[in-house]
Order: structure tokens, then sequence, then C-alpha cells
């Protein structure tokens, strides 16, 4: 649009004026003087003063971020979530010890876990970590949120330590910084400037090595962007493979993420290195990833040019639903953290700052206490389920003739050991097989890095490929960087055309689907024996959340899948191997005569080093080792799991067919009442899971449906037919309408249908 389009119709309009010109076209149209003016800043001023005359401000109310409701919200449900774990433990404590023993077996110490639990709820706090590539703008993004200027910002790396940043409980402005290996404390006040200066030395500075002297810096600030209970995490900015240690720490235990993209930087989305950070990210929460309490900030929009926007938002859409499967374009924010502060001097919000408020920070901070929640339900409804399970079992085997059952038994057991033996048989097969195909693959690896047409391939580094002399410790440190970054690309790129690992994963998962699967089938039906159709069905789901999610079945889709290729790449794993190079001593010398003349020599020689290092290291092999057992991951848990399953219901029918024969034994008395208050426990907590926790895929808003399409009508619920509006088209799904309100008596019946339909249907299943 030129200046002469430009039009005013609201505040932000002002704000956002495209030069000086324009601004005093406007103040002259409206009788303004404006002589002396020529800065943009001052004209903006001009207008404002003008504007502001002859409209009412805004109300500030808006802009705040109203995170205290969603904490009140969130301590109202882990109040009722303590509440659920006395239940729990009351119903647990009333069990026979048969039982109590049999749920030990399976998961460790109940009571004392679940007490240690239950404290945790009492000081929860959230951590929101706030990631991305060096100088993408992290540091200016927390700033601008808690409108304060205490974190240092500059256009070269700059952050080198994380900082918890916590509201302050006494208003006191604080900063407690922790030195590495336990090092001294260093306390800063920071309601002087001379204090806040201290504060930014200490995250900024580095010793001769490059390394920061503290592990982490606490900060403590008034703000009523951060509630007590949230804590924000900066974090130093990640290089192009390697991944700030400490980060890897935090990783863990955040529920929330927020990644920062520099779009002024080719796009965004470099080619490799956000990538490469969020394989890492996404390999070490593996099964806890969570798309939804995650947000990127695409930040610096003001240096990307109007015409390359769209591109750019494509581009970046394109690149990151490969990784983050799941991902919304509503999780998406493009805006300048430069331009929001300006806006914010002059009273304003720029409207791009007020989105990511109200539809990102909002959505991000609930949906990061609900992840919270979720692992206390999963943990309560296991226990829960189990007895409900045992429970089931001897009541029915209470039920049936002494002599017969007593036959019945022991053939059970005798099956039930059968099986034991294979799965040990089984796993241990597929651990023999993996270690040869390691051993096989470091071999092949090796060979082709060290292949002649490899070796000039990676030899072969042009000027402007190369580090810029400085620091020889820093230089050296990039320079394995950029060495493990082509390596890593020209080893995927063998791969995709030898498809070496492909044929290796087809060839793993044929040999050993079959038999798991097998595995799993066979002691769902043991287990199953003495329960009626609707209970196998209780008996599949236990299994499924007690694996945390992870059945068999659905591993090996996913270690099918091929996408997953290029994040966790046989590349990748040998480009973690750089760590270890930089802090060579070999490597490093090279880089005491490093100059722009010998930089491509010395580049070659260095690449020589490094891959000699990794071809004759050991670590090579642990890399390859731990990639391919990554890709079969979940077998060892299988493996665990499926031996003390056995064991544990071997102990269980042990000890239910010796109260059997005690004749005097008056359990079957109090079954009724044991299996009724165990459904209500269960009902309460997948009740509480539905209201509190749970993701809705869809609104019933989201369906057109009519009462007259009845397709059916079940006990608890009718059936109808719908159109669910989405985003490009309809889909007809079949709408199931409650008869009555949820209620505990039902809710654990729907659940366990949404979750059998969903991992059984190819056709999608929603639930709404
Ligand atoms: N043009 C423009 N510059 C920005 C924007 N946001 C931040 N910057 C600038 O980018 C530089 C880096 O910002 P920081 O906030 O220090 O970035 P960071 O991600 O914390 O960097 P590290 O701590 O080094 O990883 C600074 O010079 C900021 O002023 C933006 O939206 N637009
Ligand atoms: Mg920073």
């Amino acid at each position: 649009m030129s200046s002469k389009e430009y039009n005013i119709e609201c505040r932000d309009d002002i704000i956002r004026i495209p030069d000086v010109s324009t601004g005093l076209r406007f103040a002259r149209s409206w009788g303004l003087n404006t002589k002396g003016i020529k800065a943009k800043d001052e004209i903006i001023k001009v207008l404002l003063i003008e504007w502001d005359k002859t409209h009412h401000r805004p109300e500030d109310d808006e802009s705040g971020i109203v995170l205290h409701q969603d904490l009140l919200y969130h301590r109202g449900n882990t109040e009722k979530l303590m509440k659920l774990y006395d239940k729990v433990l009351n119903f647990y404590k009333d069990l026979p010890v048969n039982f109590q023993q049999n749920l030990n077996s399976i998961f460790p110490d109940v009571e004392k876990t679940s007490k240690f639990k239950r404290s945790e709820l009492l000081s929860p706090e959230c951590y929101i970590l706030v990631a991305g590539e060096a100088t993408s703008g992290k540091s200016s993004l927390i700033n601008l949120l808690l409108e304060a200027d205490i974190l240092p910002t500059s256009s070269i790396k700059c952050t080198q330590t994380v900082c918890e940043i916590r509201k302050s409980k006494d208003g006191r402005k604080k900063a407690i910084c922790f030195g590495t290996n336990g090092g001294k404390e260093v306390k800063i006040d920071l309601s002087t400037m001379e204090g806040q200066k201290k504060l930014k030395s200490n995250i900024t500075c580095e010793d001769e090595n490059g390394d920061n002297p503290f592990d982490k810096i606490e900060i403590y600030w008034p703000t009523n962007v951060i509630e007590e209970g949230l804590v924000i995490i900066d974090t130093p900015g990640f290089g192009e493979i390697q991944m700030h240690q400490s980060f890897q720490k935090y990783l863990s235990k955040s529920c929330g993420f927020i990644y920062v993209v520099n779009t002024s930087n080719a796009g965004g989305v470099q080619r490799g290195r956000l990538k490469d950070f969020l394989r890492n990210v996404v390999n070490t929460l593996d099964e806890e990833f969570n798309p939804s309490s995650t947000l990127f900030v695409c930040n610096k929009w003001d240096v990307v040019p109007m015409k390359d926007r769209d591109e750019i938002k494509r581009n970046i859409v394109y690149k990151l639903e490969p990784i983050f499967q799941g991902l919304r374009e509503e999780q998406i924010f493009y805006f300048s953290t430069t331009e929001a502060k300006r806006a914010m001097e002059y009273g304003a919000m720029d409207p791009a700052h007020k989105d990511f408020i109200s539809k990102g920070l909002h959505n991000l901070f609930p949906a990061s206490l609900r992840k919270q929640l979720n692992s206390h339900y999963c943990w309560l409804s296991q226990i829960v389920k189990r007895a409900n399970y045992t429970l089931k079992v001897s009541k029915t085997i209470d039920a049936v003739d002494k002599q017969e059952m007593t036959k019945q038994m022991e053939e059970i057991k005798r099956n039930m050991h059968a099986l034991g033996e294979k799965s040990k048989q089984t796993i241990e097969d597929l651990r023999r097989e993996l270690q040869y195909e390691i051993i096989q693959l470091h071999k092949t690896t090796s060979e082709v890095l060290s292949s002649p047409s490899m070796r000039s391939i990676l030899n072969d580094w042009k000027q402007d490929e190369c580090p810029r002399p400085g620091n020889y410790k820093k230089l050296a440190k990039e320079a394995a960087d950029k060495i493990s970054s082509k390596v890593s690309a020209e080893l995927n790129k063998w791969e995709k055309e030898q498809r070496v690992v492909h044929s290796l994963k087809e060839k793993m998962i044929k040999k050993f689907k079959r038999d798991c699967d097998l595995l799993e089938d066979q002691i769902e039906s043991i287990e199953g024996t003495f329960l009626g159709e609707h209970d196998k069905k209780i008996v599949r789901d236990l299994y499924k959340s007690i694996k945390k999610q992870a059945p068999v079945k659905s591993i090996w889709k996913k270690a099918k899948r091929d996408d997953v290729d290029e994040i966790k790449g046989l590349g990748g794993a040998v480009a973690v191997v750089c760590s270890a190079i930089a802090s060579n001593k070999q490597f490093k010398e090279k880089f005491k005569s490093y100059k722009k003349e010998n930089s491509t020599k010395k580049m070659a020689e260095a690449t020589d080093l490094f891959i000699e290092s990794i071809v004759h290291g050991n670590e090579l092999q642990d890399k390859i080792s731990h990639y391919l057992k990554k890709l079969v991951k979940g077998v060892d848990e299988i493996a665990k799991k499926i031996p003390e399953f056995l064991k544990a219901d071997s102990q269980l029918l042990e000890k239910l067919t010796q109260s059997v024969r005690q004749a005097d034994d008056n359990l079957h008395t109090m079954y009724p009442q044991f299996i009724s208050s165990g459904q209500t426990m269960q009902g309460e907590l997948d009740l509480f899971f539905v209201y509190h926790i749970m993701d809705m895929d869809y609104r019933l808003s989201d369906v057109e449906w009519d009462r007259k399409d009845l397709l059916g009508s079940g006990s608890f619920a009718d059936v109808y037919k719908g159109h669910l509006k989405l985003s490009s088209h309809t889909e007809i799904v079949a709408l199931k309408y409650c008869k009555d309100p949820l209620s505990e008596r039902v809710v654990s019946d729907i659940l366990l249908e949404d979750r059998t339909l969903s991992s059984v249907r190819a056709s999608p299943y929603y639930l709404i």
C-alpha cells in the first residue's frame, strides 16, 4: 500500500504509519501545527494526543493477561484432585490385604507414591519454556510480557544461562544466581539500576571456554502477568546442532512451550536448524509430547517484506507440520516484539500482540495446567482400574463350582507360565537381533564415511561456509557444529538413496510385530477368561493406560512412519557425536593458526579429524545403538511389563485359589460393596477427566444434525447422522447423544467406548 492510500481508522493505525510524510499529511489535514517535526516518533506523538482528545482511550482491562482466572480455576481443580486422592487412598486401604498386595506388585508402593504425588499438588509449579534459535527474540518477548526491561537483549547471542522468572510474593525485586557445580549463590537486589545491570552482566557473561559460571538464575519480579505457580523460563538460544545441556533438564519438567522463530532469517525455519532442535525436543519428550501446550511465535515480522509474507507463512506451516503432528494454525503467531513494545510505549496495544495474549497464552496456560493434572488422573485411574479388575475376577471365581474352578485355575496358571517364558524368549531374540544390526550398521556407516567419494564431498569447503576467525575455542565449537551438520546432511542423503535403515526397520518390524501382537492377544485372552465380553474390553483398556498409551500395535505403526526419518534420521544420530569433538585437544589446536586465507584447508583437516574420531571412537556405536533402540522403543517396556503382569496375575490367582479353598472366607459377601465403590470411584475420576482435563476434538456446535436423522438407539445414548464442519469441507459423522446428563454411572463406559473406537476405526471418530 502506498503512503497516499494509507488511512487512519483507529488509534493503532497511527502507531503503524509507514513514514514521516504520511504522518505530516494527516497532521495537516487535521489542522495541527507540524513545525519543526522531522522524526516519525514525534509526528506519531502529536497525532496520538489529538486522537485521544477526540476519542475515548480504550479501556486497558482487555490488555492485561487474565491468567489469574485460569489459575484460580486450576487451584479449584487441584483441590478436587486432592479429594480424589483421599478417596482413592481410603478405597485402597479398605481393600483386603490380598488385593492391596496385588496392586503393589504392579505399581510402586501405592500408598507412599500416592501421598507423595498428592503433596506435589500442594505447591504445583508449572514451567513454561521459551526456546528458539539465538537472537530470535526470546528475551525481548519475555520483557514485553513483563512490561519491563530486565533481561538482556542484543543482536549477537547473549543469554548464556537459564533464567527462571517468577512473580515476586513480597513485591521485592530480586535475583538469585546459582553457581555451577554447587558453586556459591549470588543475590542481587533488582530495585536499583545497578542491580539490574549486574543481573544482565551475570546472564551474559562467559569464561574463557565460552561457559557461563551460573547453573541458573532465579528472578522474582512483581507482575500481573505471571501468577504464582507459573514459571517462565528464558533459555540460551540453540546453535546448529547442540542443545544447551541445562535445556534438556527443563524439557521434561515443563508443561508449556513457546518457540520463538526468527522470520527475518531465511524465512524462519532454516534448513535443518529448527528441525534438528525440534527433533531433540520430540525425542526427549516422546510419548509425553503434547502439541496442544505449544505456541510458535514467528518474531521480527516487521522485517519481512509485505510481498513475501504469505509465502513465508505457508513455508513455516509446511515445515512444522511433519514434526508437530496435530499442530493447528491457531498455535502460530506472526508478530514483531519491537513493534508491540513501541505500541505499548504509546499506551496502545499491537493487534498481533493482543491476539498472542488472548488467543495464544490464554489457551496455552490452561492447556499446560491441564497436562499437569492429567498425569495425576492417569496414576489414580490405573490403580482403580486394576483394583476393579481383580475384584471382578475374584467375584466370578467365587461363583463357580469349586472343584471345576481349581482345575481351571491350574490350567490358567500353566498357560501363564508358558506365556511368560515365551515373552522372555521373544524379547531376548529381539535384543540379540538388535545388537547384531547395531554392529552391522556401525560398520556400514564407517565405511560410507571413509569412502573416497564421501570424503571428497565432506572435505570440500567454500570460504563463505567456513567460520569467521576469532577465539580458537569458540571457533572449534562452531566448526564442529558446521562439520556435523554437513556430515549429518550427507548421511541422510545417502540413507534416502540406499534406504539401508529403512529396510532394516522393515525387517525388524516384520519379524517381531507378529510375535508381540500374539503375546498381547494371548495375555488379554487369559486375563479375560473370567470376564464377560464387556469386561474383556476393560482389560484391554487397562493395558493401554498402564503401558502409557503405547500398546504394541501403535508402536509398530509409529515405527513404520517414514516421515520420522528426516527428523530422527541416521545423520542426526551421527551429528550428536559433535559435542565431544569440540573439546578434543587436537581438534582445538587446529584452530590456533586459523585465518581467513587458510580457512578452507583448516576446515578440511578438521573434517578429517572429525571423521577419524567418529569411525574409530566408541561413541558412534553408542549413538547408533541408541538410535536403533529408539526405533523399536516400547518393546523394552513391554518386555518389562509382560512378565510383571503375569507374575502379579499368578500371585493373584494363587491367593484366590487359596481363599476359595478356605471355606470360612467370607469375602464373597463383601464383593458387591467393593465392586460398587470401585466403580463409583472410577466414575468420579472419569467425570473429573472429562470436565477438567480432556481436550475435546470438536464442539457440538461444529456439527449440523437433526433429530429426524436417528440411526439407532442404545442403552444410554441415541445415535444421529450429522455433518461435521471442518475448515475445508464437511464430513459425515455418527453423533452419539447421551440420553441423560453425564454421570458417574455412565461416564466410564462412554470413555471406554471412545478409546476403543478411536483405536480400532480406520475412519475418524470424534468425541464431542
Ligand atoms: N526488528 C526486530 N528486531 C527484534 C525483534 N525482537 C527482537 N529483536 C532484536 O533481536 C535481537 C535479539 O533479541 P533477544 O531478545 O536478545 O533474542 P534472544 O532470542 O533472547 O537471543 P539469545 O538470548 O542470544 O538466544 C535484539 O537486538 C532485539 O532488539 C523484532 O520483533 N523485530
Ligand atoms: Mg536471550
